[in-house]
């Protein structure tokens, strides 16, 4: 399988040696004798790109003249990443061009370095979205996904004195070699102004006060062992041409570029997670202007290859990544009805069999609504629309439920309880024939729970689809030594078909293969070693433990429970050095990495709090080696791709409950990390894959947490009961870590014993310290734990996005797939 044997292309057929002197010469303008690290990387990416352009002008056009039916994901964020290393390997380029690299003394990895991560993303949801993208092309999915073209992607993290900085992510500063601008392919989006109501039998007239032009930008999404590519289509907002020209003409300049900036404002910059959904017109504008854009191209496409919208159900599934495109209902009723004079009726029917909705998050306060009063200014037609489905659904259900009026209250489309606010959510689930969830868990508190009422008017609606992750970057790209092992001993057809790992328990017993294990664990730790003191100037040692907790920083998530551990393991270790019940230290490493929203002040706080017990304790003489702790700045996509390979434990240690899902747990344990986390989320799922004894599960269900907050929690019983407990939070809240300001982190501390201790920490710690005891003791027996090990990672076939995709596929888009090698 040598891609330069294909029949592919145009392309010089000995692919990247033989092409990149040209390429330097005719792409990046520079003599190859002069060429940097960074020119080679443009260079390669120059070569590649066209080979994919090459195969996906063909894929566009053989799916135009099938008429496929097409999935479109619609999506606020896609965490990218690199690139390169990815194309090279659907291109099965990359021995090629690292042998090109090595014929000019570098390393591909080093050259693979200077191209910037595309972080067009918060976290988890963004990330699935490029992990879907991936599967999507693999799988042969006619597929669009939609989303902004960010000037400026999720903020860079740096540290100071402890504490997070951000910077802006200018990645566009130098170019992408990965992005195609479509100068023929704009549309304009409207904003503001009034409704024109022209009386009965005629459609009402949206007089808009203003316009903006919405660009395409697409990036060539490369499918793996599959002739296929896919395209992700980022919009980017402009000023309309006539704005410019009249300012301009007067020579004003000025206010040309003020009036400018106020129309491609829109896309400037990426929204943070924050922790209260920040109420902004900036973030409405955004959703509208990416889903305005996206509906009218796809609708486009639609009618230049069936000429008719009577079957824009049978042709087009558009799927709302969370609620931020939910609009997307709202604007399909609108131009269908008001634009292209189709009946109320026959379009809702459309809608609803085009439409559907993955949700990401329990927790109510982050469910999203938007004041009426602002959805008004920015989008009056929009909200009358609104106003009319929420009738007609509230008509129904008083059929369902006469007279009672506190079911309506709560499936209403508008919150009327305090400031009137537009539910989100709500309009999602009545736009939408399917409704899911990220694991099996969530999905089904959210029909227990917040949807229940929605769950009660149309059981069949919600479904559960557990998220998975691309095996290809995931276990491929970012464990090279891993794969190689996994090719000699099970043959590669797991990066396309994962469940093929299973055949690794047959290798299990094998000592010479579980050493082999070993031997690929210690170098990627020393991979992450050398990471880890080049940018924290710490030295850790790759034979302790390393204790892995990557992902953002929030309350839920429980950074504090894992610090909290590791003081209590620094007290003990100082009360006896020699060890504990007969038995050495286990030497550990804790790692974390991850960013706080920048307004979330309690997240920040605990970024600092790790610092500087690591501070204390790293510098202790008293512990040596036996307990590090760090803090990997500028957590992003491929940091983690260094960082999953080198964990042994993974801690996934949220409340019972509260964790929709996670993606992290799944790479972490694709790697051979072992899990140490709560009944919540996909977490449950591991269990079933790897079993009970290859995984350390603690703490609280998720039923007994909903008890325990109903019959009043007291977290202070436990810190009175508990005297490692109380030594602990007593060593925090007194600057025991912060002797320059002692008061530091009362505020932390106060608000798990004062402020109620929302994500129960307290009820859970002493369990997680016990089982932290568990995992040493496994630890010490290091072929023991390489057969957990590795019972890990041949339990992962189900978390591949492949599955996940497959089944969207099947009980969702209805769109066929091409079977796993084919
Ligand atoms: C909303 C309104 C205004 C501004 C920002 C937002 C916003 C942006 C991003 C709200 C939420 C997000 C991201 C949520 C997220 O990443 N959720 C995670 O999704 C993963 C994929 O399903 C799950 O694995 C995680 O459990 C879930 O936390």
């Amino acid at each position: 399988m040598n891609a330069s044997n294909s029949p592919d292309d145009l392309s010089p057929p000995d692919g990247v040696a033989a092409g990149l002197d040209r390429a330097l010469i005719d792409d990046i303008g520079v003599p190859p004798a002069d060429a940097r690290p960074a020119d080679l990387m443009n260079a390669t990416a120059h070569l590649v790109r066209k080979r994919l352009s090459q195969r996906w002008v063909r894929g566009q056009a053989r799916e135009s003249a099938d008429k496929a039916r097409r999935v479109y994901y619609l999506s606020m964020e896609f965490l990218i990443g690199r690139t390169l290393g990815n194309a090279l390997a659907a291109l099965d380029l990359h021995d090629d061009a690292a042998g090109a690299m090595r014929a000019r003394a570098q390393r591909l990895e080093d050259v693979a370095d200077h191209e910037c991560d595309a972080a067009l993303g918060n976290g988890g949801l963004g990330r699935l979205a490029a992990c879907f993208l991936d599967s999507m092309a693999t799988l042969g999915i006619p597929s669009f996904g939609y989303g902004i073209r960010y000037e400026y992607g999720m903020f860079a993290q740096e540290i100071k004195q402890g504490a997070q900085i951000e910077h802006p992510d200018p990645w566009l500063e130098n170019g992408s070699p990965w992005e195609f601008p479509r100068g023929n392919v704009s549309h304009p989006v409207h904003f503001g102004g009034w409704v024109e109501h022209r009386g009965e039998g005629r459609a009402p007239v949206w007089r808009a006060a203003g316009e903006v032009q919405a660009k395409a930008y697409d990036m060539v999404i490369p499918g793996h062992a599959s002739e296929h590519v896919s395209t992700l289509r980022l919009w980017k907002a402009a000023a309309p041409a006539h704005i410019d020209l009249n300012a301009f003409n007067t020579g004003d300049y000025a206010r040309a570029a003020s009036a400018k900036n106020e129309y491609e404002n829109i896309s400037w910059v990426l929204y943070p997670n924050d922790s209260t959904p920040a109420g902004r017109e900036l973030r409405l504008r955004q959703e509208y202007f990416f889903v305005a854009a996206s509906m009218q191209d796809l609708m486009a496409r639609h009618l230049e290859e069936h000429g008719t919208f009577a079957n824009l159900a049978d042709k087009v599934a558009i799927h709302l990544n969370d609620t931020h495109p939910a609009i997307g209902v709202a604007e399909l009723m609108r131009l269908l009805c008001d634009v292209h004079g189709m009946p109320w009726a026959e379009a809702w029917s459309i809608c609803g069999r085009v439409f559907s909705y993955t949700n990401h998050t329990l927790m109510p306060e982050a469910l999203e609504t938007w004041p009426v009063a602002l959805m008004h200014h920015v989008l009056p037609r929009h909200l009358e629309i609104i106003f009319r489905i929420n009738q007609e659904l509230l008509d129904f259900a008083a059929k369902q439920r006469p007279d009672d009026h506190d079911f309506l209250a709560r499936l209403s489309l508008i919150d009327e309880r305090g400031e009137r606010r537009v539910r989100m959510a709500n309009l999602s689930i009545v736009g939408s024939h399917k409704v899911n969830g990220v694991s099996a868990l969530h999905s089904d508190l959210l029909v227990k729970t917040v949807f229940a009422d929605f769950a009660s008017l149309w059981p069949e609606r919600f479904t559960n689809m557990t998220n998975g992750v691309t095996p290809r970057r995931w276990l491929a790209q970012a464990n090279p030594q891993l794969a190689a092992l996994l090719d000699r001993r099970i043959g590669p057809a797991w990066r396309r078909d994962l469940g093929a790992l299973e055949g690794l328990l047959a290798h299990r017993d094998d000592a010479a293969f579980r050493a082999e294990f070993i031997a690929v664990k210690r170098a990627n730790k020393q991979r992450l070693a050398r990471l880890i003191e080049q940018k924290t100037g710490t030295v850790v040692d790759a034979a302790s433990l390393f204790d892995v907790q990557v992902k953002r920083i929030h309350e839920y998530k429980r950074q504090l429970l894992n610090v909290m551990h590791a003081v209590t393991r620094y007290h003990a270790i100082l009360a006896n050095p020699q060890g504990e019940g007969g038995l050495p230290w286990v030497p550990r490493t804790l790692i974390f990495a991850g960013k706080a929203a920048s307004s979330y002040w309690a997240a920040k706080n605990i970024i600092r709090l790790i610092h500087d017990v690591g501070a204390v304790v790293n510098n202790d003489p008293r512990i040596g080696k036996l307990l590090k702790i760090v803090f990997v700045p500028n957590y992003g996509v491929s940091v983690a791709e260094t960082v999953m390979p080198g964990a042994d434990l993974s801690e996934q240690i949220s409340t019972a409950g509260t964790e929709a899902s996670g993606t992290g747990n799944m790479k972490l344990a694709m790697n051979g990390a072992l899990t140490i986390g709560t009944d919540d989320g996909a977490n449950i799922e591991i269990r079933e894959a790897v079993g009970d004894a290859n995984i350390f599960i603690f703490g609280l269900k998720t039923p007994q947490v909903q008890q325990f907050k109903q019959h009043g929690y007291q977290p202070m019983r436990h810190y009175e009961s508990n005297p490692a407990l109380k030594r602990v939070l007593d060593a925090i809240a007194g600057g025991a870590f912060s002797p320059d300001d002692p008061a530091r982190y009362r505020g932390l501390v106060d608000a798990l014993l004062w402020g109620g201790d929302t994500y129960m920490l307290l009820a859970d710690y002493e369990d997680y310290v016990a089982t932290q005891k568990r995992v040493d003791a496994l630890f010490r027996d290091a072929d023991r734990w390489a057969a957990c090990a590795i019972t890990n990672v041949a339990g992962m076939g189900v978390f591949s996005s492949d599955r996940t995709i497959g089944e969207y596929a099947r009980e969702i888009w209805r769109v066929p797939v091409q079977q796993a090698g084919g």
